[in-house]
């Protein structure tokens, strides 16, 4: 069944102009990319996506890092989108990530790990409205 999920170019990405190599890798497999834009996060805003982390020791270096730059936030469909994309980026530890995926092709670390991508369905759905409104996806349809 056609999934949609979110992807986020992060600022490792962006940094390392890696942007348009990684969006070729994901069109290469198959993902039909139906919104895409460029933001600026807040810490309030990244701490907010990233709220089930909170806890975590990593989070405060997170949100530092997701606000060092522009993020790139897209919407991509395809059949099966959520854990087909989760194949296609690898481990969240690129030294764990097999080969030919993106972050064992361009990540430096775990937590500059050049993509985010949406773990379940259910979150697909939340992410996507984090950073897109129902108008802009649905005309898209
Ligand atoms: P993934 O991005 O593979 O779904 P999660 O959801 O476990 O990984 O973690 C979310 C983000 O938190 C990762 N993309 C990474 O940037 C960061 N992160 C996860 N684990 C660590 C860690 N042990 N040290 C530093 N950052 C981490």
């Amino acid at each position: 069944m056609k999934e949609r999920t979110l992807a986020i170019l992060k600022p490792d990405c962006i940094r390392k102009n890696l942007q348009g190599k990684v969006i070729n890798h994901l069109l290469k497999e198959g993902f039909n990319i139906i919104g895409m834009k460029m933001v600026k996060l807040t810490k309030e805003t990244a701490g907010e996506f990233y709220t089930v982390h909170k806890e975590r020791p990593f989070y405060a270096d997170l949100v530092n890092f997701m606000t060092e730059s522009r993020v790139i936030p897209m919407a991509l469909e395809r059949e099966n989108a959520v854990a087909e994309l989760r194949k296609v980026i690898g481990a969240t530890d690129p030294a764990e990530a097999e080969e030919g995926t993106i972050r064992k092709l361009y990540a430096d670390s775990k937590e500059q790990n050049i993509i985010h991508a949406s773990d379940s369905l259910e979150n697909a759905g939340i992410e996507l409205n984090f950073f897109f409104s129902i108008r802009e996806l649905i005309e898209n349809l």
